[in-house]
């Protein structure tokens, strides 16, 4: 059985992998990554300067959903910069995250992790939780112009994080946008921006930043997520390699992503639960879930879900 996997010429041994933010900001956590099953190391998203994020509590994960306030906490491009060689060893693809505060931020990251051997750029257009600014995203005339200005000064694989979407005509647009100017990938998506969590016998609210409010992550964001994949991959014609995040936690996720289009998923609540050997299980239960479906090769499957007459 082949459950190898491509987005564009990039090859991954296994369609699974890190959603950046989960287990990747420190070098000791990237490596337990590179130690892992994942078939890539993605990096927590970049800032020009390093950053403590908000205060804590920040992440709140329960059965059915996460909500985060993390505040992009990481150590700034420089630190990533420097230890991505580290990663070579491991020969699996290294994804740069890269999540400026405004337009010429993503100019001025880009150029630094372009230089280092990083295998591949997302650039997070998503980031739901740093007070007074708008999620870049929402603004697609913005959002096309960056990764336009980008693709033109970089041959590896480039791909953009989105938000979920409200209406099936904003993601038409944002697919034929980034389609048009050789986009690779989109991950799809971010959390959800606006959730909270309630104690209810405290009457609280169970994170501390922005009133409570934070990106809703876990199983509660497969269905939206799912919807984001089918659309992307419908309005794309298939041209937009597609990574799925929300709620992959079993096999029969992974392959439900699949089905809707994505090429590959990206793990994030739950590997933060679980921890890195959350691949194995994973690699597991897919492997043994295409075997009942007798499917030889997974990427036979990618974009094959039925729609009803
Ligand atoms: O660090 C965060 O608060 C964060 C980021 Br940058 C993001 O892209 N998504 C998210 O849920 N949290």
């Amino acid at each position: 059985m082949n459950i190898k996997t491509n987005i564009k010429h990039l090859e991954l041994a296994l369609p699974i992998y890190n959603a950046s933010g989960a287990w990747c900001t420190t070098e000791k956590e990237l490596h337990d990554i590179a130690k892992s099953k994942s078939a890539a190391v993605m990096f927590k998203s970049m800032t020009v300067k390093p950053r403590e994020g908000n205060p804590e509590p920040r992440l709140r994960i329960t059965d059915s959903f996460s909500i985060n306030s993390m505040g992009l906490p990481n150590r700034g491009v420089d630190y990533y910069c420097k230890i991505v060689d580290m990663f070579a060893q491991y020969q699996k693809p290294l994804f740069a995250s890269i999540a400026g505060f405004a337009e010429n931020e993503f100019y001025d990251l880009f150029e630094r992790v372009n230089d280092k051997s990083f295998d591949a750029i997302e650039v997070n257009l998503s980031c739901p939780n740093v007070s007074g600014k708008s999620v870049f995203a929402y603004n697609p005339k913005i959002s096309v112009r960056i990764l336009k200005r980008l693709r033109k000064r970089t041959n590896k694989i480039l791909g953009v994080k989105l938000p979920p979407f409200n209406e099936r005509e904003e993601i038409r647009n944002m697919a034929e946008g980034f389609v048009s100017i050789g986009v690779d990938f989109a991950t799809l998506i971010n959390s959800y921006p606006l959730g909270c969590a309630i104690d209810i016998k405290k009457e609280i609210m169970t994170i501390k930043p922005n009133m409570g409010i934070g990106g809703l992550g876990g199983p509660s964001l497969k269905a939206i997520s799912l919807a984001q994949v089918v659309l992307f991959h419908h309005f794309s014609d298939g041209k937009l390699a597609i990574i799925g995040v929300g709620g992959v936690n079993k096999g029969s996720d992974i392959y439900e992503y699949i089905l809707a289009g994505a090429s590959a998923v990206g793990v994030g609540t739950a590997l933060i639960h679980e921890g890195p050997k959350i691949f194995k299980r994973l690699e597991n239960e897919l492997v043994h879930m295409l075997k009942e479906k007798r499917v030889e090769n997974i990427k036979e499957k990618i974009g094959k879900l039925k729609f009803m007459e």
